[in-house]
Order: structure tokens, then C-alpha cells, then sequence
């Protein structure tokens, strides 16, 4: 009884010695790890933070600048390893339809719900500018009140870089029979839209602006304007009229196929990423408001966060 106990226990040793001596095999090649960078701060803040989650792994890194629509037809082709802030109602489309086409991967959700809509700066609100919002038909008996130097007499509705919607907000403005009274302007960038409303608000103007959550401005008050709630179809690329608002949507993270083959360490911890609203707002704000540089702001954020993403990485 006793030798056959102790020949059992010989083979549940051999087994797990087997097991963990094929498991310590797999290891990640040392081809870097494509990672892209695009133009607005969480996004690029993460990036880093994720690389260093990556190097903490043994991993090599590389940063990659890619237009952020673009970037899904990069992942299934290989030139860029991972996304890891797809925005459902911006890149939602993008992303399923280079997924369709084969050589991307769904690798989870964040924890974050997000929201990417027009909106107005809280004090809009409180000292009542535009009586009636956030609901959107308030916005027809006051142009005046958002009326900027160059959008002749119309109200201006601040929108985010045409790279992001292309001419989703224009169509918007016109289906919504708002176009006699208001004209889309893009921004730059996003720092255009920060210097806008930090302007605006010195000034106690009404400014309408494109922003998003999570994001620095959650913060400080950003209140989303209410549009014809969003349904599967009511965009014009997905056959409707385009007179809605945008989803309450997820973010999620994508990966090349073969990315949990040939980095299965960084892929499985990857996968367990999971960022919060808070934790998606503070990277931004560490650049934003803190005006850190994106790496000196994923330095720190992962420094002060280590109880947050080590448990990602067992
Ligand atoms: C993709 N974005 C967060 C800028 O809306």
C-alpha cells in the first residue's frame, strides 16, 4: 500500500515536472511587440503603461504613431501586435470589419463603458446658457449663444479631428434639421480642444465641444448632450439617416492571431487587462492636467499602481 502511495505520488511529481518544464518552453519570442500610438492621451498613456507591463515580462516593446482607423487592417496584417482602447462608437465598425476579413482578435474588455458625443462644459449648464439642455432640441433657440468668429453667425459645434468620424458629425447636424444654425468645425487635435474650452471657460462663453468618458474632463464636469438615442443602423454607413446620438459602448482590445502564439505570456496578460473609468482618466489627466510627458506619466501611473496591473501579469 505504502509503495504503491509512493510510486502514485512518483508520477504526479513526474507529471508536474513534465507539465512545468513544457509550460517554462513556451516562451515568448523576442520579436517586439508592436504597440500603436494615436492622438489623444489615455490612449497614448497606455500604451506605455502596457509596454511596461510587458517588460516587466521580459518582453521587447516597440511604439508604433498609426491612424487610428487604419490600425485594424495593421493588426490583421501584422505590422502593429495589439490595440488595446477600441472605442466602440468610433472605431466599433473599423474593428469588426478587419476581423471579418480574418487575422484579428477580440481580446477582452475593459471594465470602463465609455461615451463619445458633443457635449458642454458644466458651467453651461448651471448658469442655464442654453435653456432646456442636455436635451438636443435646446439647441435649436440658441446658435447665438455658441456662435464663434469664424462660423458665421451659426453656433459651433467643436468636433474632434476628422480622422476619428470623418463627416459623421456634419450629417449628423444636417438629419437633425440643425443645419441652418450650426456648422461643425474640426479641431487639430485634441490639445485644440482642451485650449478651446479652457478659453471658453475663462471667459464663461457657451462652447459645444466632441468629448468622451473616461477622460480628465470626467473630473471636472463635462455634461453629454442627449441625441436621438443610438440604435444598430441609425448611422448613414450603416444605412440610416444618421439623426442619432452615439452608443453607450464598451472598449475593448484587439490582437493580431498570432499573438498568443508567439508571446503567450504577454498575450495571457493581455487579456486580463481590465482599466476602469477612474484608472482611464487618471492616465489622462497625469499628461492633460499634470502636463507630464506620455512615458514620464505611464512611469508613474504604474509605479503608483502596481497593486492594479501585477495581478494581470500571474
Ligand atoms: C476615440 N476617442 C476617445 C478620441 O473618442
Amino acid at each position: 500500500m505504502f509503495s504503491i502511495t509512493k510510486t502514485l505520488g512518483a508520477i504526479i511529481a513526474g507529471a508536474v515536472l513534465a507539465f512545468g518544464s513544457s509550460a517554462a518552453i513556451a516562451k515568448d519570442s523576442s520579436k517586439p511587440i508592436v504597440i500603436p500610438t494615436h492622438n489623444w492621451s489615455s490612449q497614448v498613456v497606455m500604451a506605455y503603461v502596457i509596454g511596461g507591463i510587458f517588460e516587466s515580462l521580459g518582453d521587447n516593446v516597440e511604439y508604433k504613431p498609426a491612424d487610428s482607423q487604419a490600425v485594424y487592417e495593421a493588426i490583421r496584417l501584422g505590422d502593429i501586435t495589439i490595440s488595446h482602447e477600441v472605442w466602440q462608437s468610433t472605431f466599433g465598425k473599423s474593428f469588426y470589419k478587419a476581423m471579418s476579413k480574418g487575422g484579428v482578435i477580440d481580446a477582452g474588455t475593459h471594465a470602463a463603458a465609455t461615451l463619445e458625443e458633443m457635449g458642454v462644459p458644466q458651467y453651461v449648464i448651471d448658469d442655464n446658457l442654453c435653456p432646456g439642455l442636455p436635451n438636443w432640441e435646446a439647441l435649436k433657440n440658441c446658435k447665438g449663444v455658441f456662435a464663434t468668429a469664424d462660423s458665421g453667425g451659426k453656433g459651433r459645434w467643436l468636433e474632434g479631428p476628422q480622422s476619428w468620424h470623418g463627416d459623421l458629425m456634419p450629417v449628423r447636424v444636417n438629419a437633425l434639421g440643425l443645419g441652418n444654425d450650426y456648422v461643425v468645425k474640426f479641431a487639430g487635435g485634441a490639445d485644440a480642444i482642451w485650449a478651446e474650452l479652457a478659453s471658453a471657460k475663462k471667459e464663461g462663453r457657451g462652447i459645444i465641444t466632441f468629448n468622451w468618458t473616461p477622460n480628465f474632463t470626467d473630473a471636472e464636469g463635462f455634461v453629454f448632450i442627449e441625441f436621438p438615442p443610438y440604435t444598430d443602423g441609425c448611422r448613414v454607413a450603416d444605412g440610416g439617416d444618421g439623426s442619432c446620438g452615439s452608443p453607450k459602448g464598451w472598449l475593448k482590445k484587439a490582437a493580431n492571431y498570432k499573438f498568443p502564439k508567439t508571446h503567450p505570456a504577454a498575450y495571457k496578460a493581455f487579456s486580463k487587462i481590465s482599466f476602469t473609468t477612474t484608472q482611464v482618466g487618471q492616465m489622462a489627466a497625469l499628461v492633460d492636467v499634470d502636463k507630464l510627458s506620455h512615458q514620464d506619466a505611464a512611469k508613474k501611473w504604474l509605479a503608483e499602481n502596481e497593486d492594479v496591473w501585477k495581478p494581470f501579469t500571474r
